[in-house]
């Protein structure tokens, strides 16, 4: 169950950020209203938003998601709640944690807070939480991406820090694959033992144990959509997809992406739910 959420509008040197497609420029007042739309969706999932402020010094830093890895504790004897900053490979999102950490120290103060280190690299897009059941019960399981963004010291300290709180991972590397910035670009989990994949991670041993939900070619950017207590926000433009999530059973909520899409962010990148 989610509860809060936080969340930066883009700034209007938003197209500025970094981006490998080639989509046109983003409209920055149509990215203004989409930002809100899906600020509203988080409200109506019963999220309570902590709304940063823009902040021009990083034009990508509407992409929250990337700067931090929430995370429950699962055993006794560790905190809570427990968050681990993250160390971005894009040399311009660098500074982009800082306020996050300031963030989390000031409105959520039981939180207890790790950091990735120097060498590791990590972006939070590349980290997708899914659940597994355990003789003890539901517990977390990360895939953590290696990628352009993410290198192997980042994801193998992201590893030993969450099996630290009684969590299991595994490693995908996706380095190479067409398409796909983080993981999460390709990746979603929708609970229910459920990942939502793209062709490309389709045969993926580390998946072997949950059921697969496919998407079409065509379609492949919704795949990063997110399940929010009782709804799923999809990207709107996937009927196919939409479709079958409702023949899952999930309640979806069809969100514009469009001027997002544009500097290769998907759906979850823009909030940091816990
Ligand atoms: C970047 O290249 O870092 C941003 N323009 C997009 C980041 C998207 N993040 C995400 O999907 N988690």
């Amino acid at each position: 169950m989610f509860r809060h959420a936080i969340v930066r509008p883009p700034a209007t040197n938003f197209a500025d950020g970094l981006t490998t497609v080639q989509l046109g420029q983003p409209e920055f007042a149509r990215a203004l209203e989409q930002h809100a739309a899906y600020c509203e969706a988080l409200a109506a999932c019963g999220l309570a938003l902590t709304r940063l402020g823009a902040d021009k010094r990083f034009p990508d830093s509407t992409f929250v998601e990337d700067t931090a890895v929430m995370l429950r504790g699962a055993l006794a004897q560790v905190a809570d709640q427990a968050a681990i900053l993250t160390r971005p490979g894009a040399a311009s999102r660098a500074g982009e944690v800082e306020s996050i950490a300031e963030t989390l120290r000031e409105v959520f103060p039981q939180t207890t807070l790790h950091s990735i280190q120097e060498p590791g690299t990590l972006d939070g897009g590349d980290v997708c939480e899914a659940e597994h059941e355990t003789a003890h019960g539901v517990r977390s399981h990360f895939f953590i991406g290696v990628s352009e963004r993410t290198n192997e010291a980042g994801a193998r300290q992201l590893a030993e820090l969450v099996a630290s709180y009684g969590c299991t991972s595994s490693l995908v590397d996706i380095r190479g694959l067409p398409n796909i910035l983080h993981l999460k670009s390709g990746l979603g989990y929708l609970g229910d033992n459920r990942l939502v994949v793209i062709d490309a991670l389709d045969n993926h041993d580390a998946f072997r144990e949950f059921d697969l939900v496919r998407i079409n070619a065509n379609e492949e950017y919704a795949a990063n959509c997110v399940r929010v207590n009782d709804r799923v926000l999809v990207a709107a433009d996937a009927p196919e997809f939409e479709r079958t999530l409702k023949y899952l059973g999930y309640q979806t909520v069809a969100l514009e992406m469009s001027e997002f899409q544009k500097m290769d962010g998907g759906l979850s990148c823009l909030s940091l739910r816990f």
